[in-house]
C-alpha cells in the first residue's frame, strides 16, 4: 500500500520517531562502514558571507533595474531596458503579467526592509505614490495582479507603519499604499460577476468586464482563483470594508464544490460560468500549486477552521494518488489511478516547504531531495522533467520555489544540509544567470542560453529567500515568524487575524453558520494566537532541539531528521544501517564502545539503545490497542474462535473494554456500497455488512450502512495481496462530522480473503463479532485458563478434594 495520508496511521506518523518504527534493535558490538556522516556544518562565518552575497545580488538586480528600466514593470536583462506592456514585442498571455505599474518595485518593497535598507525603501515607497498608477485601458491577469501588486502594495504598506513604530522613521507616511491596494482591489472586482463567484482570470484594469477583448472570458486556472483569499482578507480588515474579503470567500467556497467528491481532487482549469472542468488534470504543480497553499495559510493568517478541514481533505488526497514516493504526478482527478503525465514541473517545487508548514515533514524532506537531485544533474531545475530526470522543457526563469522548500525546511529542522544546497543554489545563479546588467533567465538549461527576462519575483522571491535561509532570524528587523508569506512571500501579519472580520453580515456558506463568522477581536477562542500561532512558532524556532554539551540526548527527542542529533548519536558509538527500502525509513542500529567518541559517550549510546527498545515495545502496545479484531467460530469447534486482523475509524463509535458487536456477515449489493442505497437494504438489517474500499469516501459507506440498519460495517480493501501482517494498519479517517453509530473496521485483502473463504465453505451464514483485538485476546486468555482450571480441577486425586 502507498502511504495514505487520507488514513491517519497508527505508527504516529507525523513524529520523526517513525523513522524507528520498524526499528530493530541489535545491541552488539559491530563496527559498520556502512554509515556515511552527516552534512558538513556550515560556519557561522560562512553563512555570514554568503547572506552578504545575497544582499550583493539583490542590489546587483535591483539597481539595474531601478537605473535601467524603472518605471517599467520588468528589467529585460540582456538589452539593459524597461518591459512595457504595449511597447516591448508582446509575448502573448504572459505580458498578461504586466500592467505598467512599476511591478517590480512594488513587489519587491518589503524585501528592502527584510534587508534592513530603510532609506531605500522609503525612498522606494515615495516613487511608488508618486508614479505608480492604475487607470490604464490594460488588460491584466487577475492572479497576478493580486499576489505580486495587491500584496506587494499590503505588506510595504504594513512595514512603513511597522517602520514609524519601531524605526521612528517615514513619519510622512500616512497609508497612501493601502489607499492604492483598495484602488487596486476595486478595479480587480469586476472579474468577480460570474455565475459561480469564481473571479474571470483577466480583467481590464480601466474597463472591468466591460472590454470587448473580454467578451469570450470563460476559462480559468483552479490557482488563479484560488490564491486571492490572503491578499483580500489582508485588504478588506485593514481597510474596513468587506467586500474583498467576501468575494475571496466566496470563490473559495466555489471552487471547493468543485471537488471530485470520490477522490478530493481538483482539476487545474474550469469555466467560471458553469463550473465545469476544462482539464481535469491534478497535481500539485502548474495550474493549481497556490490553490493548496491559500487553504493552508488562510486557516493559519484567518484562523478558519473549514480551511485547515479543507485543505487536510485535499492534502490526504493528493498524498494518496498525486505523491509517489519522492514523486508528484498528475492524475485525473475523476480517475486517480490513472497518471496524466510522465512529467512534473518545476513550480511544484513549493510543496515542500507547504509541507514543512503543515508539519508533514518527512515526505518534504524526500521530495526536497529528488529536486535537488535534479538541479545538480541538469545545473537548474527545468521548467519541466520526466520520471527519469530528464528535460521535459529546459527553461528556467529562475523561480524561486526549490529555495522556498529549502529556506523552510532548514527553519524546521536545523539540518545544514539545506545551507549547503542554498549554497549551491545561490553559486549557480552567480556563475550561470548573472549578467551585467541584472540576472537573465535561463532559455535551456541544456545549453545555457540566456533570455532577456528577469521577473519580478526574482527579487520578491528568489533572492529574499535565499537571503533569509543565510540570516539568523535574531538578526533580521522583523520576527519573520509572526508573519505568513504569501505566495509571492510577501509579508502579511499574524495580527491581522485580530482585526476581525467584517463579512459575517454577508451571505453564508452552506457549511458554517453565523457563528463561524463572529470572529472579532478578541475572540480567542476561534482566533489564531493560541491555537495555531503557539505550535507553529515552536517547530520554526525549536522543534529541532539541538543537543547541548553534557546533555544526553534521549532516545524520545531523537528526530532522525536533525543533523545535530545524527552526529551526537554518531559520537555515541551508534551506527544507523537502513534496512530493506529506504522509503520506508527503516533502519537498523548498532552500538559500540569502540566506535563512540569517549568511554563516557559510549555509556550515554547504551542508555539511549535501551530507551530506544523501551520505545519500540511501547509503540506495539499502543498499535495492539487500536487494532480491531472481526472473530468467528472455527468449522471444527465452535468454541474455538479465530481473530482477524482489522483497522479502526476515526469516525465510529469505539468498541471498548468487553464491548462487541455481532452479526452474520452479508456483502453489500452493489460491493462497493456508494450509491443512494443497497439492493438488499431490507437483508442487511442487523447484519455485519461488507463493503469494498473505492469510489467514495469511507464514511460515506459507514452512513449508507447506518441507514439501511446495518450492526456494524467491515470496509474491506480493493488492492490484492494487501495484509496487514506485511503494512501498517491505520484508522480510515472521516469528515469531522460524528454522524456515524455503527462500529466500522477495515480488512486488508488478505484477512478479508480467509473470512470470506469461510463464508464460502458454510451452508449457514458466517457469525462474526467486531472488537477490539486486545479485549480478544484476553477474552481467549481467561478461556484458555477456565479451561486449564477445570482440566487440573478434574486430573486431582479424590482425596485432595
Ligand atoms: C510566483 O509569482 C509565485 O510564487 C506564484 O505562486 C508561482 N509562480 C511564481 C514564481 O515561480
Amino acid at each position: 500500500m502507498s502511504a495514505t495520508s487520507s488514513e491517519s496511521f497508527m505508527h504516529g506518523q507525523r513524529l520523526m520517531l517513525i523513522f524507528l518504527v520498524a526499528l530493530c534493535i541489535v545491541v552488539a558490538c559491530v563496527l559498520s562502514t556502512e554509515t556515511t556522516m552527516p552534512t558538513q556544518n556550515m560556519s557561522n562565518k560562512e553563512r555570514a558571507e554568503l547572506r552578504e552575497e545575497a544582499r550583493d545580488m539583490f542590489y546587483h538586480a535591483y539597481n539595474a533595474y531601478m537605473q535601467n528600466a524603472y518605471p517599467a514593470d520588468e528589467l529585460m536583462p540582456l538589452s539593459c531596458k524597461g518591459r512595457y506592456r504595449g511597447v516591448t514585442p508582446s509575448r502573448g498571455d504572459m505580458d498578461d503579467i504586466l500592467g505598467n505599474f512599476s511591478m517590480t518595485l512594488v513587489d519587491t518593497l518589503d524585501t528592502l526592509v527584510l534587508l534592513g535598507d530603510f532609506t531605500e525603501f522609503e525612498h522606494a515607497v515615495k516613487l511608488v505614490i508618486r508614479d505608480v498608477q492604475f487607470d490604464s485601458d490594460i488588460i491584466v491577469s487577475v492572479f497576478e495582479t493580486n499576489i505580486r501588486m495587491v500584496g506587494g502594495l499590503l505588506s510595504a504598506h504594513i512595514l512603513a507603519e511597522y517602520l514609524q513604530k519601531h524605526a521612528d522613521t517615514m513619519h510622512w507616511y500616512k497609508g497612501e499604499l493601502l489607499e492604492m491596494s483598495r484602488e487596486l482591489g476595486y478595479r480587480l472586482l469586476p472579474a468577480f460577476n460570474t455565475s459561480t463567484g469564481i473571479p474571470h482570470a483577466r480583467v481590464n484594469l480601466r474597463l472591468g468586464m466591460k472590454d470587448p477583448m473580454l467578451k469570450k472570458s470563460r476559462e480559468t486556472c483552479t490557482a488563479c482563483a484560488g490564491t486571492i483569499l490572503l491578499e483580500f482578507a489582508a485588504l478588506s480588515r485593514l481597510t474596513g470594508d468587506p467586500i474583498f474579503e467576501v468575494r475571496a470567500h466566496a470563490a473559495m467556497d466555489a471552487l471547493w464544490k468543485l471537488r471530485h467528491r470520490g477522490s478530493d481532487l481538483m482539476g487545474t482549469v474550469l469555466n467560471v460560468h458553469s463550473g465545469d472542468w476544462v482539464r481535469r488534470d491534478s497535481g500539485v504543480g502548474a495550474g493549481i500549486d497556490s490553490y493548496y497553499e491559500y487553504l493552508f495559510k488562510s486557516y493559519v493568517l484567518l484562523g478558519d477552521d473549514k480551511y485547515l478541514a479543507r485543505f487536510n481533505r485535499h492534502y490526504n488526497a493528493v498524498m494518496k494518488y498525486v505523491s509517489e514516493g519522492p514523486m508528484l504526478l498528475d492524475v485525473l482527478m475523476h480517475r486517480p489511478h490513472a497518471k496524466s503525465k510522465n512529467f512534473m514541473d518545476s513550480l511544484l517545487a513549493f510543496w515542500p516547504g507547504l509541507q514543512v508548514l503543515s508539519g508533514d515533514l518527512k515526505p518534504a524532506v524526500q521530495t526536497h531531495e529528488m529536486l535537488y537531485q535534479v538541479m545538480q544533474m541538469h545545473t537548474f531545475i527545468p521548467e519541466a522533467f520526466t520520471v527519469d530526470f530528464q528535460i521535459h522543457w529546459g527553461q528556467h526563469p529562475l523561480r524561486p520555489e526549490f529555495i522556498e522548500s529549502t529556506y523552510f525546511l532548514y527553519r524546521a529542522t536545523g539540518d545544514h544540509h539545506y545551507l549547503q544546497v542554498g549554497k549551491k543554489a545561490l553559486k549557480t545563479l552567480q556563475q550561470y544567470a548573472k549578467v551585467s546588467c541584472g540576472y537573465a533567465a535561463v532559455n535551456d538549461v541544456r545549453t545555457g542560453k540566456h533570455e532577456d527576462r528577469m521577473d519580478s519575483f526574482v527579487l520578491s522571491e528568489t533572492i529574499k529567500y535565499l537571503f533569509l535561509l543565510f540570516s539568523d532570524p535574531q538578526d533580521l528587523i522583523i520576527n519573520v515568524d509572526e508573519f505568513v508569506f504569501t505566495t509571492e512571500a510577501h509579508l502579511l501579519p499574524l495580527s491581522i487575524a485580530q482585526l476581525g472580520n467584517a463579512t459575517f453580515s454577508f451571505r453564508q456558506t452552506d457549511e458554517h453558520n453565523v457563528l463561524d463568522f463572529m470572529r472579532t477581536c478578541p475572540s480567542s477562542n476561534r482566533l489564531f494566537p493560541e491555537k495555531v500561532r503557539k505550535p507553529l512558532r515552536n517547530f520554526i524556532t525549536g522543534s529541532c532541539p539541538r543537543t547541548t554539551a553534557g546533555k544526553r540526548l534521549s532516545a524520545l527527542d531523537f528526530q532522525a531528521s536533525n543533523a545535530d542529533h545524527l552526529r551526537a548519536v554518531y559520537d555515541m558509538g551508534i551506527t544507523m544501517v537502513s534496512v530493506g527500502d529506504r522509503s520506508q525509513g527503516k533502519v537498523r542500529l548498532f552500538h559500540s564502545f569502540y566506535n563512540a567518541k569517549s568511554h563516557e559517550e559510549g555509556e550515554m549510546g547504551l542508555q539511549f539503545m535501551q530507551e530506544m527498545l523501551e520505545l519500540t515495545k511501547m509503540q506495539s502496545i499502543n498499535q495492539l490497542a487500536q487494532l480491531q479484531a472481526v472473530a468467528y467460530a472455527t468449522d471444527e469447534n465452535p468454541q474455538d474462535w479465530i481473530a482477524l486482523m482489522a483497522g479502526p475509524s476515526h469516525f465510529s463509535p469505539e468498541l471498548t473494554g468487553d464491548q462487541f458487536v455481532q452479526g452474520d456477515v452479508i456483502l453489500a449489493k452493489p460491493l462497493r456500497a456508494c450509491d443512494e442505497s443497497l439492493e438488499n437494504a431490507e437483508e442487511a438489517k442487523g447484519k455485519v455488512l461488507v463493503a469494498e474500499r473505492g469510489d467514495c469516501t469511507f464514511v460515506s459507506k459507514a452512513r449508507l450502512a447506518q441507514k439501511v440498519g446495518a450492526a456494524a460495517l467491515i470496509v474491506c480493501d480493493n488492492v490484492p495481496g494487501s495484509s496487514g501482517e506485511t503494512q501498517p494498519m491505520f484508522a480510515m479517517s472521516g469528515d469531522g462530522k460524528d454522524d456515524v453509530l455503527i462500529p466500522v473496521v477495515f480488512m486488508y485483502s488478505v484477512e478479508f480473503g480467509k473470512l470470506s473463504a469461510v463464508m464460502q465453505r458454510r451452508k449457514q451464514p458466517l457469525r462474526v463479532r467486531v472488537m477490539q483485538m486486545v479485549e480478544f485476546k484476553r477474552w481467549q486468555l481467561a478461556k484458555e485458563q477456565r479451561q486449564n482450571q477445570t482440566a487440573s480441577v478434574a486430573q486431582k486425586p479424590d482425596k485432595e478434594l
